[in-house]
């Protein structure tokens, strides 16, 4: 972490460093010479959170006077990852911070690697949360995160002999130096029970729910600091704990155990993150999380609003909250139960006050990950909102029919109920109409929402469906995660490029044809990549030469994002190399990461294949450096800050049509990979941005997957057309790399050959192709750099600032500070 612009102040060094010691001596209880780096580590942490606090108050203050309206960001997850440079980056405190220990002899980079991920996020959707927080006090808005503080987040992912195992994750285990807990900010939660009429002024009846189980959110409060300090954000996190600690007369009559189980029922709901990604979880207990989280967060910003004007009517002026996914839908049917049960607004107000308050971001199109929830399920745990929900559902069906009378198979698609099999509610739906705007998270995924899952929705309430291309913060992923480039681009093209990297970045056009440039940019590379290629030898005693290909596959495991497909060219390239030994081969090193769910059997079986072929193909003497096969287990964000710097090449290869957006290849091309891509998500606005000579395209489009889908998805053509294919699924068939269980991975092949719904072997030969041409560019250098270097020139438009304006302008309608 070296890209630096300013040297530190001599007084200001001295400060941090007395705050550092006195942190150590009063808040951890010890002295210089019996600490820890660990102590050092959270010594620093809260010096440096001390420095935040002014500008957090500073902050909210500012949004209480001026009664700006505030964004409310609802996400079950938020895959944060370290804070520590994030926070003194965003002070400019880095270097300052670096001297005051130095001074004390300890090394800066060595304890930032002690602190942990906040992992409280799977995968793109957590990890885009975070980086949304990031840009909104980056630029300025007034906003607040809500969620869950999990006390284990996404599992540690140890690798034993190949297969994955899932351990739990402790990032609080040794404490949060971060967070401030807030007992005092506590919400009632209920569940269960009944609902009663009871009569009121006026032949009017109000519904009163009897919850038959109580529960307590507590407030853990997390600053969010914006670039150059400019404002701080909250991200407050719920933790679950029951309203009564233990049943003491279960406790006195001797059974211990038993006068717990209130306790471990509430805690249960904030104990853990659910691992799917992608796929449902289904169980009670994540609605209960659901419920949980959106329940407490819309009762605190309530409360916050009535607190601050005394009229809770005025809530739409003044907030704008954003569904995550559908996780926090529930929110919608919890805001008319507030304002209709507990504040007395009429029922048709109270729907036009919650359709301003709230906008939907879908993240997938997988029918297996949109949730719907039985009724019978809603009934017993939410016995209100279900009413509720059967409410709005009428007067919606009423205006359907309205529109389009005697079109029952119209009314079966829009309904908020699923009545086909068991009866369910469809939370996609809840969130639509209960929104003002929905949006898609890129150009591809937002059109193709309109044709699939919410065509009928959108024809009958049209123009609520908007895009809102993804990004990413150029803070964490082009500064933090490389200050070897950070600092060639602040040298070269000005230090301006670390405030407005959108419109810097461009002055680097002119300097792909600068051969000296682009050796000072190959020669960054080279260094992040003689790292990358240290820490896998540290973590998998294996030698990876740094002068190959760094070709990097990272992501969720699973069978649209195609790690498969790459494996299978990974062993045709394999045996390309043995066929021709002699050849002059340019070095390849195969980098895969990835966690795949827990019950995700197929995906843990192509982690356990990259596996078996990483073990045939390094061991091969004929193949030598030539190619490489690396698993780095325990993929996080962390990890990708080691990896995204050192890649090369960036696979971006799921089925088109599959992936919503993806965020990978942003922070890839970002770091200068040439990207590997199917036209999927916003790989299309990508390569519109580095222009298509400098990504690399292959495969059948969205269209053509579907047209394929139409016909039949038997692979036997395809396989028929490449002999290399056959060669590679023979041999993978036969147990040539799973010589302990022969048939290990027939019932995979078998499913390729005969039911290749993701296009892994339609796909596979223009794949093949556009490898072979990119292994021609890497022998070209000059050609490869100048093509690395137009795109790190061209993606500014992928940051999350941008992003986030987007989402100021047209969907929460607040202001931001200018560019
Ligand atoms: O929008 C963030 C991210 C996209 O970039 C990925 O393409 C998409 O797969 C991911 N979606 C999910 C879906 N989970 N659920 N529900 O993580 O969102």
């Amino acid at each position: 972490h070296s890209a630096n612009v300013t040297l530190p102040r001599d007084e200001d060094v001295g400060r941090l460093r007395a705050a550092i010691l006195e942190k150590l001596a009063y808040t951890i209880g010890k002295r210089r010479v019996t600490a820890n780096d660990h102590d050092w580590f959270v010594a620093t942490a809260l010096a440096v959170r001390d420095r935040v606090v002014d500008g957090w108050m500073a902050s909210i203050e500012q949004a209480y006077r001026q009664e700006e309206r505030r964004v409310y960001y609802l996400s079950l997850e938020f895959l944060v990852g370290r804070l520590l440079f994030d926070n003194m980056q965003g002070l400019g405190l880095t270097e300052t911070v670096r001297a005051a220990l130095s001074g004390l002899g300890v090394d800066l980079d060595r304890l930032a690697q002690l602190e942990p991920d906040a992992a409280l996020g799977n995968g793109g959707l957590g990890r885009l949360a975070a980086c949304y927080m990031e840009s909104m006090a980056s630029v300025g808005i007034p906003a607040h995160g809500y969620g869950i503080r999990y006390e284990h987040g996404l599992f540690r992912q140890v690798i034993v002999n190949g297969w994955q195992h899932e351990y739990p994750e402790e990032w609080l285990s040794a404490g949060n130096p971060w967070e401030f807990h807030r007992p005092e900010v506590v919400h009632e939660i209920g569940f269960g029970g009944t609902v009663h009429a009871v009569p009121v002024a006026g032949h009017m009846v109000r519904q009163v729910w009897h919850p038959a189980e109580k529960i307590e959110a507590v407030a853990y409060d997390t600053p969010v600091v914006g670039w150059r300090g400019r404002r701080v954000n909250t991200l407050r996190l719920w933790s679950a704990r029951p309203a009564d600690p233990l049943r003491l007369d279960t406790f006195n009559l001797g059974d211990h155990a038993g006068a717990l189980v209130d306790q471990i029922r509430a805690e249960s709901i904030s104990k853990v993150l659910y691992p799917s990604d992608e796929s449902l979880a289904g169980q009670e207990l994540r609605l209960r999380q659901e419920y949980f989280f959106a329940s407490a967060s819309l009762q605190d910003l309530v409360r916050r609003h009535v607190g601050a004007s005394g009229d809770i009517r005025t809530l739409p002026d003044k907030v704008a909250i954003q569904l995550n996914d559908t996780h926090p839908a529930i929110g919608v049917a919890e805001m008319m139960r507030i304002l209709v049960d507990l504040h007395d607004i009429p029922w048709d107000e109270a729907w036009r006050m919650t359709q301003a308050i709230f906008c939907y971001t879908n993240h997938t199109l997988l029918p297996e990950a949109l949730e719907s929830w039985p009724v019978v399920l809603m009934e017993r745990l939410l016995p209100r909102h279900m009413q509720i929900i059967y409410l709005i559902n009428a007067l919606h069906l009423d205006r359907v029919r309205a529109a389009a009378p005697g079109d029952e198979a119209v009314l079966s698609r829009v309904s908020l109920i699923e009545e086909n099999h068991d009866r369910r509610v469809r939370m996609g739906h809840l969130a639509f109409v209960g929104s003002r705007r929905i949006n898609g998270v890129s150009a591809l995924h937002t059109d193709l929402l309109k044709e699939t899952v919410f065509h009928d929705l959108n024809t009958l309430l049209p123009g609520r469906i908007v895009n809102k291309t993804n990004g990413i913060t150029f803070r964490r992923w082009l500064q933090q995660a490389n200050p070897r480039l950070t600092g060639l681009l602040v040298d070269t093209i000005g230090p301006d490029v670390l405030d407005r990297p959108e419109i810097a970045l461009e002055r680097l056009e002119p300097l792909a044809e600068d051969a000296g440039f682009r050796r000072d940019f190959a020669a960054a590379r080279r260094a992040n990549k003689q790292a990358l290629a240290t820490l896998i030898r540290e973590r998998l005693e294996l030698r990876v030469d740094p002068d190959a290909m760094f070709d990097v596959h990272i992501k969720r495991i699973h069978e649209y994002k195609r790690q498969l497909l790459n494996i299978l060219e990974t062993i045709a390239l394999y045996y390309s190399i043995r066929a021709q030994p002699t050849r002059d081969w340019a070095p390849r090193v195969k980098i895969f990461a990835g966690k795949a769910a827990a019950s995700y059997h197929r995906a843990k079986l192509i982690i356990k294949l990259a596996h078996d072929v990483a073990r045939v193909v390094n061991t091969d003497p004929t193949v030598r450096d030539r190619l490489k096969v690396v698993f780095l287990p325990n993929y996080g964000v962390s990890l990708a800050e080691s990896i995204i710097p050192a890649a090369d090449l960036s696979e971006q290869i799921s089925t088109a049509g599959m992936e919503a957006s993806g965020t990978g290849n942003m922070k890839l091309a970002l770091n200068g990979s040439l990207t590997i891509a199917t036209l999927d998500g916003a790989n299309v606005e990508l390569r519109e941005h580095v222009g298509e000579d400098n990504i690399f395209i292959f495969g059948l489009t969205t269209e053509e997957v579907e047209a394929r889908r139409r016909q039949g998805i038997s692979a036997e053509a395809a396989i028929a057309a490449s002999p290399r294919l056959a060669e590679v699924l023979g041999a993978i068939e036969s147990g040539l790399f799973s010589p302990d269980e022969r048939d290990r991975y027939r019932d995979l092949v078998s499913t390729l050959r005969h039911h290749d719904h993701f296009m892994v072997c339609a796909d596979f030969e223009s794949y093949c192709q556009m490898q072979s041409y990119l292994h021609g560019l890497w022998r070209e250098p000059e050609a490869w750099w100048r093509k690395s270097i137009l795109n790190v020139a061209r993606v500014g438009w992928f940051s999350s600032d941008r992003a986030i304006r987007e989402y100021a302008d047209d969907i929460w309608r607040v202001p931001v500070l200018p560019q």
